[in-house]
């Protein structure tokens, strides 16, 4: 029988339903398909996990607003969240839903194992609860504010079920000391023993005043509290009660953002400790992506989405940005600026350039066949031995969970490629069969130094790198390859090159942004779908006796949703450019009741100058948006002209008062 390989199994946090994915689910997610890509090209059978953490308050209250039962909320925001991980391509071999009745079942079955063995009582409990994060607050900030979110805690008394966390505070330090690696990284492993060393309440793992949960068995209305509900998902997706015969608990690797370490390293570990089943082996908490140096939260309007950059730039360079920009572990700022920057250099410059131009010498040489080497130079070798030695410093840092240092050896490579081909210079080489001897062992030593770094990028950059292992004629896939066994040397002269393929596009850096924000607007504020009373007017129905006629293609709306529009006059009191954005404008209007700040289109038509004092009509309820990393509240209504749609602002001919409102 085949001896069975060595099993890796990591997860993701399962995410909350009552939010869409941004850049900071999509970080940890991709940082886990980066990892499972990886430890497959090493041997190992692989299963990673993620999903959807379904129950609580804010589910019940969301569906409510929806107008429409919990189950069928969740059921569409799990689709929503499994389809755009499989559209960015990193679909996960396990996504768990908290309200699988395998996971049900499995909740219940971890419950009575920690009941049975003495470690769960009931009680009574009253306390400042944030319904927001589903925990109560031992410390909350001035005037009852939650200290994570900063929203206005509620006082609950309930009976609940109690788990005895206060007698897991040794079993834990000593876990911890025996198991050094258990919390990464190590700032975070001191911060957890100092919690723990500070002493462990009890912690209510029932709820009485949530409708939305899993039933505590004959215990009813007692459903668990989401943390003991969501963390048996890790445990849930890889058989649950029946985990012995899937043979993948317990996980090599949690991976979470910092805000719920200590539900993964305190709690989570000592009800496993409670039930007597195998603890994890690893939590890897990493940090924050911010914008602007603030967390990212929908209402202040600095949302970074995946799906847009995507359709730019492509999901490698997203993943290679969000994998290279940042130290695992620490906090990182996101910025389009800099995310296309990297792109251009790192990618389109970079791999990208080395990839095409290789392919077109070997194409115009060698007629397309990888050739042969001849004798080697002093460099040839040089080159061989560093891209070699790049093999094992990649590896040792994709171990130690040093992406970004394992992406900075990888692209020193290409930068010796890029060196080393400037400074040979086969092109200009001519056809005498030393030449051309010559030729073949620079292309020859080029080709292979590339098909080293696309084995190497490939669990950062898997659709990219499928496409350089095609170009160089390479059979199967890249994902394949078993990293173990890479070496220089390996490639075969006289294989021929593939087609030749797109890989990374230069793009215009201004251009690409406004068009990411301009995609990311329109995913967070859609416009609104035509009602059923909106009939186009190319319709039997609307083009009655009586039906005025719409443009073909443009829906009509009621009166009722014209006036939600609200549109006011305002008069511009200052007018700047803004750098690095030819097109917009960001000026500050007096609409009456403020003064707004304000980002428009047209600074390519009008000079900012003599724009000041004059009256426009601004639409004052429009969400707040942001627009090259400005913030913008409103909009400035203008005709657009021509087939270039140059603005032409509103106004008005007649002096009006600052603030009426346009009907
Ligand atoms: O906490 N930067 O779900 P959640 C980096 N359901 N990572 C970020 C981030 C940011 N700005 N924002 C979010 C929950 N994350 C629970 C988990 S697990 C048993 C239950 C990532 O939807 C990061 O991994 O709030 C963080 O831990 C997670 O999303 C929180 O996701």
């Amino acid at each position: 029988m085949a001896e069975r390989k060595e099993k890796f199994y990591l997860t993701t946090p399962i995410y909350y339903t009552n939010g869409l994915p941004h850049i900071g689910h999509t970080y940890t997610t991709v940082v886990a398909d980066m990892i499972r890509r990886y430890k497959r090209m090493r041997g190992y059978e692989v299963v990673m996990t993620t999903g959807t953490d379904e129950h609580g308050v804010n589910v019940e209250r969301a569906a409510k607003k929806a107008g429409i039962p919990e189950s069928e909320y969740v059921a569409k925001m799990a689709e929503t969240w499994r389809a755009l991980w499989d559209e960015l391509g990193i679909a996960a071999d396990e996504f768990v839903r908290t309200t699988d009745l395998q996971h049900v079942r499995t909740v219940q079955w971890l419950f009575k194992l920690c009941r049975e063995n003495g470690y769960v009582y009931k009680g009574h409990y009253t306390g400042l609860y944030c319904i927001f994060d589903n925990a109560f607050v031992n410390e909350p900030k001035p005037g009852n504010l939650c200290p994570d979110c900063d929203r206005p805690l509620e006082t609950v008394t309930e009976e609940n079920y109690f788990f005895k966390l206060s007698a897991f505070q040794k079993p834990l330090l000593d876990f911890y000391k025996k198991n050094p690696d258990f919390i990464q990284p190590e700032a975070r492993r001191n911060e957890i023993i100092a919690f723990v060393e500070g002493g462990l309440r009890d912690l209510s793992i029932t709820r009485t005043t949530v409708r939305w949960g899993i039933p505590v068995p004959g215990e009813e209305p007692h459903v668990f509290y989401v943390w003991f509900d969501a963390l048996s998902a890790y445990l849930s997706a890889v058989g649950g009660p029946d985990f012995a015969k899937r043979g993948m608990w317990p996980a090599d690797l949690h991976l979470v953002g910092k805000d719920i370490i200590r539900f993964h390293t305190v709690y989570w570990p000592a009800f496993l400790m409670a039930a007597m089943l195998p603890l994890p082996k690893q939590v890897w908490s990493h940090g924050w992506f911010l914008m602007d140096a603030a967390k990212m939260s929908k209402s202040k309007g600095n949302v970074v989405l995946p799906r847009p950059i995507v359709n730019m730039l492509g999901m490698d360079a997203l993943r290679y940005f969000l994998l290279r920009e940042v130290v695992f572990g620490q906090d990182g700022n996101f910025s389009y600026d800099a995310l296309v920057t990297r792109y251009n250099s790192d990618l389109a410059n970079g791999l990208g350039n080395l990839a095409s131009r290789t392919a077109a010498l070997i194409e115009k040489n060698f007629g397309g066949k990888i050739p042969k080497p001849g004798t080697y130079k002093p460099q040839d070798d040089a080159l061989a031995k560093e891209t070699q030695a790049a093999i094992g410093e990649v590896l040792e840092r994709y171990e130690k969970m040093e992406f970004a240092r394992a992406l900075e050896a990888i692209w020193a490579v290409i930068a010796l490629a890029d060196k080393y081909l400037t400074s040979e210079q086969p092109w200009a080489l001519g056809n005498s069969p030393e030449e051309q001897g010559r030729k073949g062992t620079i292309l020859w030593t080029t080709s292979e130094l590339l098909r080293i770094v696309t084995v190497l990028a490939h669990p950062v950059l898997p659709q990219s790198t499928e496409k350089i292992w095609t170009l160089l004629g390479q059979s199967g896939s890249v994902a394949a390859v078993p990293l173990d066994g890479l070496r220089w040397g390996q490639l075969s002269p006289g294989t021929q090159l593939g087609k030749a393929q797109t890989l990374f596009p230069r793009v215009d850096k201004n251009e690409a942004i406004e068009r990411i924000e301009a995609m990311a607007n329109e995913e967070l504020n859609p416009a609104p779908a035509p009602t059923p009373a909106a009939t186009p007017a190319h319709t039997p129905a609307a083009a009655g006796p009586g039906a005025a006629a719409a443009p073909a293609g443009i829906a009509q709306i009621g009166i009722d949703d014209f006036t939600k529009v609200e549109m006011r006059v305002g008069q511009v009191k200052t007018a700047e450019r803004i750098v690095g954005a030819d097109k917009l404008l960001k000026l500050t209007v007096d609409i009456g009741t403020e003064i707004r700040q304000i980002c428009a289109g047209i600074a390519q038509f009008y000079e900012p100058d003599a724009l000041v004092g004059r009256k426009v009509v601004v639409v004052a309820n429009l969400a707040p948006r942001k627009l090259r990393g400005v913030e913008s509240n409103g909009m400035i209504v203008a005709a657009s002209v021509g087939p270039e749609g140059r603005p032409v602002l509103a106004g008005f001919l007649e002096d009006v008062e600052i603030g009426s409102r346009l009907k």
